[in-house]
């Protein structure tokens, strides 16, 4: 300690900003992994691999009133792999925006947290994205819409690389550079897996910058564990003054936070046995 303020300079003002981030993150694998013992199962190695990038969304690059949720200056955050749900949810707890005890719901019947998320039934919850490989052509309705109405919102449409299978993806990136969609953010969890085995081997997607970017877009990839590197890239999109749309390529490790869910071979969908609970919020404890 030198006695000087801890926001006197940049440097020190970004860690501060990343230590709270970090925290955030910590807080929202928590909160997944609590849903998914309510269940006993789940998309929860996805929740612990994303929660880096969900928590720079929630705590650093998004504008929204937790207490307003339909607030109309609000950014729109589109989650489009629908059976991320768990993910959403706990940002969302996190953010305020659905009250903690809630998690107990997960799940059951009534809930306003099914299992494969319902916007009509969750606060903060701007579409429903069951079927991959739509997200992105809602998200640009959306963003043409605010653009006739003057807006200056964002809106951030989040991916899993499992969409990059989809065509309805390409056409929606091709169009949204045609439209020159500048309040337009794409957040791509790249995970290299899914259902049926890993992505690279299911569908090849490389070179993943050069694709986008041959799109119109204008892209950065990072690690999306590093959470400084995800805070960093996501706050230059927003600040690019450049009529395109933009994309932020995350590398995530699924299970992330939680060693033996990240040793696992297959992650997609997981049960864990009820003991394993425990554990898992004891790696993820603040003391840990
Ligand atoms: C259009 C469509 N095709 C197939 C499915 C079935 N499905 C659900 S999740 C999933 C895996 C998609 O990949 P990704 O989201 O990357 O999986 P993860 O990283 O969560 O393992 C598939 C094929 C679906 N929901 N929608
Ligand atoms: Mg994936």
């Amino acid at each position: 300690m030198d006695g000087t303020d801890d926001s006197a300079t940049p440097a020190r003002a970004g860690n501060r900003l990343h230590a709270e981030l970090a925290r955030r993150a910590r807080n929202i694998r928590r909160h997944a992994v609590r849903m998914g013992e309510v269940q006993g199962q789940g998309y929860v190695a996805q929740a612990l691999g994303f929660a880096d990038v969900l928590a720079a969304l929630y705590f650093q690059a998004l504008r929204y009133r937790p207490e307003d949720p339909a607030w109309e200056d609000r950014d729109r955050c589109l989650l489009s792999m629908g059976h991320y749900a768990i993910a959403l949810y706990a940002a969302l707890i996190e953010a305020g925006i659905l009250p903690e005890n809630e998690i107990e719901t997960y799940g059951s019947d009534d809930s306003r947290l099914p299992m494969s998320g319902m916007a009509s039934y969750t606060p903060g919850m701007e579409v429903s994205g069951g079927s991959l490989g739509q997200g992105l052509p809602v998200a640009i309705g959306i963003c043409l819409g605010l653009k006739r109405k003057a807006s200056r919102s964002f809106v951030y449409n989040l991916l899993s690389d499992g969409e990059l299978d989809e065509g309805s993806t390409w056409e929606a990136a091709q169009s949204a550079s045609h439209w020159k969609l500048d309040n337009l953010i794409a957040v791509v969890d790249v995970n290299n897996q899914q259902a049926d085995g890993p992505s690279s081997q299911v569908m090849s997607f490389e070179p993943l910058e050069e694709r986008w970017r041959s799109f119109g877009w204008e892209v950065r990839r990072v690690d999306g564990n590093d959470i400084a590197a995800v805070s960093d890239a996501l706050a230059a999109m927003r600040e690019l003054n450049d009529p395109k749309p933009r994309v932020v390529i995350c590398d995530t490790r699924m299970g992330r936070g939680v060693s033996f869910l990240e040793a696992r071979e297959k992650t997609h969908f997981i049960r864990v046995d009820p003991h394993e609970w425990a554990l898992a919020l004891d790696e993820l404890s603040e003391e840990a």
